[in-house]
């Protein structure tokens, strides 16, 4: 079994915590020919990675491969048995992707750009905000996304919330921070904070996601310039 992917892809460091967590091996490799390209689409027809090869069979979506591993090895258990649980974890994992994850790239581009656009920026928060207040209300009791334990949603939320405290909170100052205060994601990312191997993975993709994004701003700045 083998990972196509590179860390600082926050859905690819979902499907990597989770892999953690569960003490299960999973080597990485890069997507032949990069993601998108024609060759890596051969193997994943999205050109997206993460995906999963076992044993040449591939499972794409960083989800579905969480899905994956749960079944094949089942302790500890990171879809809680408990319906309800599960159900909240899974919530957590959704709304990241559906309403987090797409108001990311047009505050990061514009950043890296050095042009500023207000009405994007200020759409940008109004998303933010509302993304996390949904978040703060699905949540389970915690003190992580479901209970007691880290679950799947923390292995989706966390990668996008380490990103964002990169991209977006010290760089526009409309969109609050909020894992600071007392809120219900202040008190959930200090529990993942003080989590040894969520934290183990949190700092591994913090220091994937840096040396991206040099790459990117050096190479926007560039473009922007028109050089
Ligand atoms: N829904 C997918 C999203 C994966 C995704 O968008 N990955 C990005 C990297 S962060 C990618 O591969 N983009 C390349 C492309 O779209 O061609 C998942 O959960 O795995």
């Amino acid at each position: 079994m083998k990972l196509y992917g590179a860390l600082a892809s926050p859905y690819v460091a979902r499907v990597v915590m989770f892999a953690d967590l569960k003490g299960m091996e999973l080597p990485m490799e890069s997507a032949p020919g990069g993601m998108g390209s024609d060759e890596y689409r051969q193997i994943n027809a999205t050109g997206k990675i993460p995906a999963l090869d076992v044993d040449g069979q591939i499972i794409a979506e960083s989800t579905v491969i969480c899905d994956y591993l749960e079944s094949i090895q089942p302790e500890p258990a990171l879809l809680p048995a408990d319906p309800m649980a599960q159900a909240q974890t899974r919530m957590i994992a959704r709304m990241t992707d559906l309403y987090i994850a797409p108001h990311n790239t047009p505050l990061t581009r514009m950043r890296g750009a050095g042009a500023r656009d207000q009405a994007v920026i200020d759409k940008g928060a109004e998303e933010f905000a509302k993304g996390f207040a949904y978040l703060e209300q699905f949540m389970g009791p915690g003190p992580f996304a479901a209970g007691a334990t880290p679950t799947l949603g923390d292995c989706a939320l966390a990668p996008f919330i380490g990103m964002l405290k990169r991209t977006v909170f010290p760089n526009f100052e409309e969109v609050v921070d909020p894992t600071v205060g007392d809120g219900r994601l202040a008190t959930w990312w200090q529990a993942l904070e003080a989590h040894p191997v969520c934290k183990k993975n949190i700092d591994a993709y913090d220091v994937a996601l840096e040396t991206f994004l040099k790459w990117l701003y050096e190479m926007l700045a560039k473009r922007s310039a028109g050089k």
